[in-house]
């Protein structure tokens, strides 16, 4: 069992409360704010998409400079970076996504942008590459052939892990949104074309609570699938109230037995005991006032860290009593009783 966890979050989960619908309620905090909120949380680790860490105009020629200098402010303020997910899904370039674009140029343009994140990552101590493919699938079912997707998504990874001996690819699956539909829609899909890469070892996962519901399945059977494999190599946990637009909601917030049975799996499975770390991909509401915009944040930390203490508290000899009667009436009242101690 383990119980010490080291807890991250990227910077655009201190965000301005923007949405597809309305711009803007609340003014963007700089890159060293976030990095210091963060850390007065209780947070050790900061995810980083490729153009967090260094803008796009950034030249080449002056990235390794620029990420020397972001390395001093995160180790000045004390976090650690996760890792860094190169954005291909903003840039318009990306309409029709990147590795599965029917553009070329679109597709060589995803892979230096995973390429320019691998060098980014090296500079920033981190080997973990985070793929979200955002934008790898269709509106229109016809509009791409899903064989050729699938060929050109292995390609990625593939050019990845041969252009850095060590870096690490950990594929976010997520079915739906901003797609229609997407390729390699859930952990499953994405551990099948692990084994087919070239360096199996060097794939794995990262698994995001509100992406798992989205499938209608449940996040604690995906993480222990990934678990199963030994390729849970990084959690988004949220909360996500039903089948809609991906929520973020405070982990917990929703579910609570849901949350729990994730953080149960994590610790009977020693999650953290080789450097994994709990993400929390949660976002404010955007009723929200400025100065008190990053109680989703302490609010999720707290959930997890007080159902890591239901884990530990849990009578797990009454618990295998019930399983072994095989009595689940007795059983899930059992637990009910445990969750209302909360
Ligand atoms: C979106 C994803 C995104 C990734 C990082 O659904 O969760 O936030 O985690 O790009
Ligand atoms: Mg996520």
């Amino acid at each position: 069992m383990n119980t010490e966890f080291k807890f991250s979050a990227g910077v655009w989960n201190l965000h301005t409360g923007a949405d597809p619908f309305g711009p803007p309620v609340r003014p963007e905090r700089d890159f060293v704010e976030k990095c210091q909120i963060l850390k007065k949380l209780g947070f050790d680790y900061v995810q980083l998409h490729d153009d967090d860490a260094v803008p796009m105009d950034v030249p080449a020629s002056e990235t390794a400079a620029y990420c020397k200098k972001l390395k001093t402010i995160t180790s000045d303020i004390g976090l650690e970076v996760e890792f860094i997910a190169p954005r291909i899904w903003e840039d318009p370039r990306f309409a029709d996504g990147g590795p599965t674009s029917n553009s070329a140029v679109s597709r060589q343009l995803a892979l230096d942008r995973a390429k320019r994140s691998v060098d980014i990552a090296n500079e920033l101590g981190t080997d973990r590459i985070v793929l979200w493919p955002a934008r790898e699938g269709t509106y229109i079912r016809e509009a791409k052939d899903a064989i050729t997707a699938y060929q050109r998504l292995l390609d990625y990874c593939n050019a990845i892990l041969n252009f850095d001996p060590k870096v690490r690819i950990l594929g976010e699956m997520k079915p739906n949104e901003p797609m229609d539909l997407m390729y390699l829609p859930s952990t499953g899909h994405m551990l099948a074309l692990c084994y087919q890469t070239v360096d199996p070892s060097r794939t794995g996962v990262l698994i995001e609570s509100a992406h798992s519901i989205l499938l209608g399945l449940d996040p604690s059977d995906e993480m222990a699938y990934a678990l199963f494999h030994k390729k849970l190599w990084g959690v988004h946990l949220n909360d996500q109230n039903g089948l809609k637009f991906d929520q973020d909601k405070t982990f917990g917030s929703v579910d609570l037995r849901r949350a729990f049975n994730q953080v149960d799996v994590l610790v009977r499975h020693d999650f953290g005991k080789n450097g994994e770390v709990v993400g929390l991909d949660v976002k404010a509401m955007r009723t929200q006032a400025h100065d008190i915009s990053t109680k989703h944040l302490s609010n999720s930390k707290e959930v997890f860290e007080r159902l890591v203490q239901l884990a530990v508290s849990i009578d797990r000899q009454e618990w295998q009593s019930y399983v072994d009667a095989q009595d689940y009436e007795a059983l899930e009242m059992f637990l009910l009783r445990h969750f209302l101690k909360i």
